[in-house]
């Protein structure tokens, strides 16, 4: 992409109404424009890295064996007055009522849809285990919409729905659910730390968040260090295999790491007192085992071997897709922008030209752009008139990890710039070596072509 030929309506001033970091990155760098309290246009740079997110959640999803499909986001109230959760679910709930005065609702969550869905097509153990996910556009009418896309109103979820014949089976789902999830947010450059928490409006007493540490987290949590060691990595797991995915959910939740619904300071206190934290975090998923509490309400039965009849055992398992921008963020960044981690960064390297106009620099410019899209990679070119310095300080705070730096002092001796937005280091390389180690860093990450 050519800067000059893209929409980047990048702001000078912190804009006011941002309480913290990310909030005011994302509107900063274009990313996000607020339409109404809680609910964002998603402006092209916000859009790409929310595509970059939902791409590795559905890659990570479908490696698991879980089914992509895709529900509405207006539901019929009838199904939830089924459930009992019409009531229930509280001012949170977007009531609307259609023009012949029928109850709908703008769905905050799909258990009972899919419940449905399932009661609908499947009856018998054969066609078990099963689980679909879609993602799609939630609504929660949050009291206090704040912090941008952290908590919203409006917000894009990852909610997948597991369908069991027995409650071992459907443990299974949820250790698979626990793994995929690790994996998602390791790619995305997250350390996400499994916590025992609270089912909330969903329901069922087993359940884990997955929490990213930071000041600006809306959740207390307190943990035992020794969980912030631990990492997935690029070890191989066989999702049907039983024993692997218990586990990992053993070696990964069997330390003390809990939020403060259901913090047991006695337990607590067993940590060793050097390794006891009371920290914030960020909630970007969780993952519920309720057992029969929808299919029960809704008749979801299925055939056992035996010919019984019986209830499916479900879970359910949601990933926080637009609030991962901001948790992203807040994880990493400094005082002059965002840092991209390689994985989810809307463009894969910038290109800075010191000297607009200028035949030669103009003509390597165009060269790195040409060589770095024929080997896959989208680099965002920087070809306006503009001060150098304005020029770097828009690829500073856009967040790019890697930056090709063009000018004809350099180019005399036959070299280009690469810096490193991380650490802020910079080589001097010649061009093909640049777009080669371009190249190189990023065939180690899965990355996507973005929108
Ligand atoms: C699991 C999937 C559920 O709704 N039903 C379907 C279950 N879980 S949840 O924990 O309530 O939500 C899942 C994740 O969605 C994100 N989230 C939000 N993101 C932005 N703004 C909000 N207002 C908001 N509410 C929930 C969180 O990341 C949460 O873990």
């Amino acid at each position: 992409m050519r800067l000059s030929r893209y929409f980047l309506p990048v702001l000078k001033e912190n804009p006011s109404e941002a309480q913290i970091v990310s909030h005011r990155y994302m509107l900063r760098a274009g990313m996000i424009k607020q339409s109404a309290a809680g609910i964002y246009s998603w402006l092209p740079l916000g859009f790409k890295v929310l595509k970059k997110i939902e791409t590795i959640v559905h890659e990570e999803q479908m490696r698991a064996g879980h089914i992509p499909m895709l529900m509405p986001t207006l539901q019929s109230a009838d199904l939830w007055k089924e459930s009992g959760r019409y009531d229930d679910y509280g001012q949170e709930m977007l009531r609307i009522s259609d023009r012949h005065g029928r109850d709908m609702l703008y769905g905050p969550t799909n258990e009972e849809l899919i419940t449905d869905i399932f009661r609908s097509h499947v009856g018998s153990y054969k066609d078990l285990p099963l689980t679909l996910y879609h993602i799609q556009w939630k609504f929660r009418d949050e009291i206090r919409p704040r912090f941008g896309v952290m908590r919203g109103r409006e917000f894009y979820m990852k909610d997948g729905y597991n369908f069991d014949l027995t409650k071992e089976d459907a443990l299974h789902a949820y250790n698979r659910h626990l793994v995929s999830y690790l994996r998602s947010y390791e790619r995305m450059g997250l350390q996400a730390i499994p916590m025992r928490a609270d089912g909330g409006p969903i329901g069922g007493d087993y359940t884990h968040e997955f929490l990213v540490l930071a000041d600006t987290g809306e959740s207390e949590v307190f943990y035992d260090s020794a969980v912030t060691d631990l990492t997935f990595g690029d070890r191989a797991i066989d999702y049907d295999s039983v024993e692997q995915c218990q586990g990992v959910l053993e070696e990964f939740t069997s330390k003390y790491a809990r939020t403060d619904e259901t913090h047991d300071e006695a337990l607590f206190n067993e940590v060793p007192e050097e390794r006891r934290r009371v920290a914030r975090g960020i909630e970007v998923g969780q993952i519920f085992y309720f057992g029969t509490k929808y299919s029960e309400a809704l008749g979801a039965n299925v055939q056992g071997p035996d010919g019984k009849q019986s209830p499916v055992h479900m879970g359910s398992h949601g990933i926080g897709v637009s609030r991962l921008l901001g948790a992203i963020i807040e994880a990493s960044h400094d005082e002059k922008g965002i840092i991209w981690p390689e994985g989810v960064t809307p463009f894969h390297c910038g290109i800075v030209n010191l000297k607009q106009g200028d035949a030669e620099a103009d003509a390597a410019c165009e060269s790195l752009y040409e060589a770095l899209t024929a080997a896959g990679l989208e680099p965002l070119y920087d070809d306006r008139k503009e001060r150098a310095g304005g020029k770097f300080a828009t690829m500073d705070l856009i967040g790019l990890p890697w930056r090709i730096t063009v000018g004809p002092r350099g180019l005399k001796n036959g070299v280009v710039e690469l810096t490193s937005r991380r650490s802020g280091e910079s080589e001097e390389l010649s061009p093909e070596a640049a777009v080669q180690k371009i190249v190189e860093i990023y065939a180690n990450h899965q990355t996507g072509r973005g929108f």
